[in-house]
Order: C-alpha cells, then structure tokens, then sequence
C-alpha cells in the first residue's frame, strides 16, 4: 500500500527531466502496492526553491502534467548533485486530492517537502502545537505535521544539521511511518526514516562498493544543553539529546554515486541490487554524498552496522512478460512456483522433508500445546485449506484466526503455543501486531512469508519463504498455493517419526512429486473458464460452494471474485445450505460447486442434489471422467486427480482464472482493483 521513491545523484550529472523520468519509473514500480493519488518534488532551476507536481489518479496523469509542466530547456542541463522525492498515496486522513497528496510542505516557500507511509497517530496534538505557534495547515493529511514540525524545530535551532532535525522529528511522532525529506536549506540531502512501515536504501556506485555494511552512528545518551527546551511543551514531547557521530566507523564515502530510498525493492531493483533494509527508528542521512545511519539511543544487544544485501530478484521477475496482466502471469507461474517453493526442502528420492529455517525448532514446536495460524484474506485461507492435514499429521489442535478478530478478542495466549503468521508482503500491519502480540506472551513465532527482510520475517523466530518470486497483482494467486504448499510440507516434517503415518505420508509426498503437471492441466482450462465467464459476467452475484479439503477454495475463489470483479460473490460451507443459503437457490442464481472423490464426496452429492431439486443450475468442478457426478448439470470443469489434501491446489486455479476473465469482460483493472493496496500496512 502506498510507496516512497527518492533518487539522489552525487557527482553523477543528470538533468532534471532524467530525474523525473527515474522519479515517475519508480512510482510505477510501486503501482501494484494500490493508490489513489501521486507526487513528484525537485529543485527548480530557479535558484535555491523547490517545485512540486501532484495528482490525483494513476501515474500516467501525473506523467502528463509533469511533462506540461516541466517542458523549459533548463530542464535539460545537466546537475552535479540533485535530490527527487515521489509519492503514491494510499489516502487514510483525508480524501483523495492534489492539496492532501504527497510531498506535504512546510510551508509556502516549500522549505520542507515530505513524502510519508503509514499514519501519524499522534498527529493531532502534533498539529494542536504546531497551530499554537501560527502554522497554517492547508491538507487534511497527517503527514503535514512531519513538514511543519521539522521547520518549526529547525527555526529553532539553526545550528542543527538537516539529519539532527529529522531525528528530533521523529521522537514526537507516535504510530507507523517511513519517510523521506527534502529541504531547500540543505540541497543536495536527503533523510529518511521509518517505524514499522518498510524502507531500503539502494546504492549505485561505478565501481565495487568498498564496503558490505554501513556502520551505525550513536547518539549520545546524556541530556544536550541544545535541546529544544520551548518544545518540551509539546504533548507527548520528550527531552531529546542530540546525536553525534562517533569516529570510530567511516559512513559510507563514494566519489560519484547515487542513492534511492524506496519502501519497496521493485522499486530500485533495476538500478541496483546493493540495498539496506533499514530498522525501526534508523535515520539515514546523505550528505556531501555520504550515506550515514544513525540512531538516538545503543541498545544492549544492536548491531554495528546495518548490512548491504545483495538482492536476487531479476526485472525480468517483475515485468509482466508477454501477459496482459501480472495477475495472469502469476496464475500461469504457478507450475514453477509451487516447484520453487519445495526446491532443496523435498527430497523426492529419499521421501524426505527439511525446513532448513525451522529444523532447529522442530522438538520445541513438538512439545507445544497447539498451533495457531494466523493471517488476513487470502493468506489467512491458505490456514483454512490446510488445518485438517495439519491436525492429521501433526495431532495437535490447530486453531486458524483472522489476524485483526484475534487481536480484537485479545485471545489468550502461553507459552507453550506455536503461532505461525502467514503472508505475502510480511507487512500487513494486522498480523504484525498480532505477531507481536503473541511475541509478548512467550509464544514461539514461527513466520511464513514470501518478502525477504519483511517485518514479519524479521520479527519471527524461525520460518519459511515461500519462495514463489515477486507477486505483482493485488490478487493474490501463486502465493496462495506456494504458502499452502509450505504448511504442507511443515506437517510432513512434523510426521516424520510417526510409523502410522508413514503410509499417508509417502502418498502426499508422490502427490507433490506430480503437482507441476497437475497444475499445468488444469491450467488448459482456461479457454472452458473463459467461456463460462461470458456466461457469468453480468451477473450480480456468484455462490461458490464445497466441503471439507475444498471449503477453503469457497472462501478464496468468493473473495477472488469480489475484489476484481466488484461483484457480490460467497463461499459456503455445504454442510451449511439447509441452514440458510438454500433460500438464496432458483433457476436465476449462479452457483459453482465442487464434488471431488474424496472422504465427504456422497454428503457433495447431497449437497449437489438440493440445489438442483431447487431448480438451480450449478457449474460444477469435478475430477476428470466422473460421469455420473458431471450428469448432474450441463456444464462443469474437469480436473485431474490427486491426494484430498492437495485438491485445494488444483480447484483453486479454476476459481482464479474464472475472476480474472470475469473481471476483463466488465472492464475492471485486474492488477489495481479499486479500494485495495497490496501491502496493507495499517491496521
Ligand atoms: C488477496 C489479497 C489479500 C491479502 C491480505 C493479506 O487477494 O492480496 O487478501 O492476502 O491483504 O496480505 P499478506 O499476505 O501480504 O499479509
Ligand atoms: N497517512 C498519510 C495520508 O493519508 C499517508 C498515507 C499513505 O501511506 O499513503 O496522507
């Protein structure tokens, strides 16, 4: 949700215009995350100011202006040292419009521009203090506090370097952010800084880096006679000692380089591959070309330096290839993922499992009084799809929670309980908290998730990446059966030393062996899912119904359905229709229902027969050459066979493909639906 770009060139001459068009590039990288509004600040060639373009919409609109805009031939001369900040905003204080878009201002002169992630909750008083000494807000944002107060503090103290302010900035602020700043008082710097919403630093250079980390700078602990005693009026206002860098490390010092300060690797990935993924509370700061990290306060047991890693993620992974849609090409990725999210931990030659990120804690999670699994939307179905096999395997109660009801219930939690959290980006604010949360109680926090160096990779104990490569579309498609295959594989592990199981076990673990191809069969579907689509398209609403290993596939393809299509769509548990939702069947409501050859196949058939009786006509997705269940209507899908437990994999698909070409027909945007981000990093 939302994204951050900034690019600083030192020494590297670049003209302005190639610095938007950098700027507008990385705003498209982040476009998948969801927005509703964007913004670009850079020097102006007029002397010592700095000139803001803002929109509503997508990037394109801003890339139109911009171009209007910023049309003059000083546009083209090259500049020695230059700082770009941008902005998609994904609005939570105020509507989408140009005054509350991002970068915020100081003031009118643009002393102070910021572009702002997450929200302010302490923005209020913050405000509140800020008024009181003749600030005039124009947004609704409370992002505008971050402009304002940083100008406020740095009339204050004109001694202070730009990175010092920042630093104080940040102390008054409560809630979750990641920043970056701009001033016209310190051209050629740029700060930024985060708590509890990501942010990296990319780094370019000509040559090899001279170094793999950056070193941290401590402040002082002692009270600074500098502080801003006026301030201290200020709610939640504390007394801030200012920091001063020890000269024990050199920062990192290149002659020509350039740096970019994005919440998102996509971002900066075809630029470079050096990044540093920055911790709560880092400020990093470039000046005269050096990049610093600094924090206020060493704690016991923080490390030296922050360390440049080395990202393995392509372009190529993110582009969308010869597909119309990333969501497209993820859907059909899926035969490669799901083999990348078992490479090097299933090995098919000696039935063997190995998690190498949770091995170590296998006899801890062993001894454990239950399993928690823990997540939001489609992350939180892949625990649905696959509590029974771990309860099977694992002989554990397993409990499956919606990360903001648990935090709702404030569940009770112990020590002895294993609490995985499950997710695709790692930052979604809900589980994050609900992570921490069951941290806090002594549970052992196990994290599944596919973003390396996410928060909830980080916070965790132990885990595994999924490994299913950069997912793009909002929808999440590939990471759904790369996360259920990684709950699988867990309960394989779990099962391991058990003789009764070993039977069932070989049976998933030959199923798994077969799964790329089963896959790519059912992936020939897609002409036949086109073609009900056009059947379904102007529909209003579409009832997905099935049991047992499939109810989760219900709960996923409805919520598939809803987000791309905006169409009303439901999972039903079958056993459930006598209960209510029969009430919903005529010969007028689309229906899907899945009746597989598994352990609840006759109670389906039921199920099947009291929606037919009611003159409903359902679509049905059954196993391949199942006559007598296809009878039952005239129109179906057909799926190859595996092991009950892995179906979920296969009738998944045909539910992604089908709200896929139901949303080209009614003309939706498939990877940005409305309303929605991909990261959700507030609560
Ligand atoms: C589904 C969406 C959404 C997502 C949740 C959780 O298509 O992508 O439901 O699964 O927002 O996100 P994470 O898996 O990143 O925590
Ligand atoms: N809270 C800020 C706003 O509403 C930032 C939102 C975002 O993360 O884009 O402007």
């Amino acid at each position: 949700m939302c994204g951050i770009f900034a690019y600083l060139n030192y020494l590297t001459p670049k003209s302005r215009h190639e610095v938007l068009d950098l700027l507008l590039n990385g705003l498209k990288r982040l476009e998948y995350r969801g927005y509703d509004s964007t913004g670009v600040a850079i020097d102006s060639p007029q002397a010592n100011d700095i000139v803001m373009v803002k929109r509503c919409g997508k990037v394109k609109v801003l890339e139109d202006a911009i171009a209007e805009h910023f049309s003059g031939k000083e546009y083209d001369e090259p500049v020695m040292t230059h700082v770009g900040i941008a902005h998609t905003r994904w609005a939570t204080h105020g509507v989408p419009c140009e005054t509350n878009s991002h970068p915020q201002r100081s003031d009118d002169e643009n002393s102070f521009v910021v572009v702002h992630n997450g929200i302010v909750t302490n923005y209020k008083d913050v405000k509140t203090f800020l008024e009181k000494r003749g600030y005039i807000f124009e947004s609704d944002t409370d992002t505008e506090v971050i402009a304002k107060l940083v100008h406020h503090l740095w009339k204050k103290h004109p001694g202070y370097s730009f990175r010092e302010l920042v630093e104080q900035v940040i102390q008054q602020l409560e809630g979750a952010f990641a920043i970056a700043i701009k001033s016209k008082h310190f051209p050629g710097e740029c700060v930024a800084s985060r708590r509890g919403s990501p942010l990296l630093v990319g780094i370019k250079t000509k040559t090899r880096l001279s170094t793999d980390h950056i070193p941290i700078l401590y402040g002082k602990d002692e009270k600074s006679p500098q502080t801003c005693e006026k301030d201290t009026e200020a709610p939640k206002t504390k007394v801030l000692p200012r920091t001063e860098s020890t000269s024990e490390f050199m920062p990192l010092e290149e002659k020509e380089v350039e740096y970019f300060f994005a919440s998102d690797a996509s971002a900066v990935i075809e630029h470079t591959n050096r990044v540093i993924y920055l911790e709560d509370d880092d400020v990093a700061a470039v000046r005269d070309g050096t990049l610093s990290i600094h924090r206020l306060k060493k704690c016991l047991d923080d490390p030296h330096a922050r360390e440049i890693t080395t990202l393995k993620m392509e372009i190529q992974q993110i582009m969308k290839g010869n597909y119309d849609y990333f969501m497209l090409k993820e859907i059909f990725e899926q035969p490669e993922s799901v083999v990348n999210t078992m490479r090097g931990r299933v090995r098919f030659d000696s039935k063997s499992i190995v998690l190498g990120g949770i091995k170590d804690f296998i006899p801890e999670i062993k001894r454990c009084r239950r399993l928690m699994l823990i997540g939001c939307g489609t992350s939180y179905h892949s625990a649905v799809a696959t509590r029974q096999l771990l309860e099977e395997l694992t002989e554990l109660p397993v409990m499956v929670e919606l990360a903001s009801d648990f935090l709702d219930r404030n569940t009770p939690i112990f020590r002895d309980d294993v609490c995985f959290f499950i997710s695709q980006s790692g930052e979604t604010a809900d589980s994050l908290m609900a992570l921490r949360y069951c941290k806090q109680r002594g549970a052992l926090i196990v994290g599944i998730t596919n973003t390396v160096g996410s928060s909830i990779c980080r916070e965790s104990h132990c885990g595994v990446h999924i490994n299913a490569g950069p997912e793009i579309g909002v929808a999440s498609t590939k990471a759904y059966t790369s996360q259920f295959i990684s709950l699988v594989m867990f309960a394989l592990v779990m099962s391991e030393d058990r003789l009764s199981l070993q039977q069932r076990r070989l049976e998933i673990i030959q199923a798994l062996y077969e799964l790329p191809d089963r896959i790519r069969q059912v992936l020939k579907l897609d002409i036949q899912v086109q073609e009900l689509a056009k059947d379904l398209f102007q529909h209003k609403s579409l009832l997905i119904m099935g049991r047992g290993y499939n109810f989760a596939t219900c709960l996923e393809g409805a919520l598939k359905v809803k987000e791309l299509t905006y169409m009303h769509s439901e999972g039903i548990m079958a056993g459930e229709l006598k209960h209510g939702p029969l009430a919903l069947i005529d010969d007028r409501m689309p229906v899907m229902m899945i009746v597989l050859r598994d352990p609840v196949y006759i109670k389906c058939i039921n199920a099947l027969q009291q929606v037919t009786s009611r003159k409903g006509c359902p679509i049905i997705i059954c196993e391949e050459g199942d006559e007598e269940t296809k009878s039952y209507s005239s129109r179906s899908l057909e799926i190859p066979r595996t092991v009950d437990c892995l179906q979920g994999i296969l009738t998944v698909i045909p539910m992604q493909l089908l709200s896929y070409h139901i949303a080209v027909l009614r003309g939706c945007d498939v990877d940005c639906p409305r309303n929605l981000a991909k990261s959700v990093t507030v609560e």
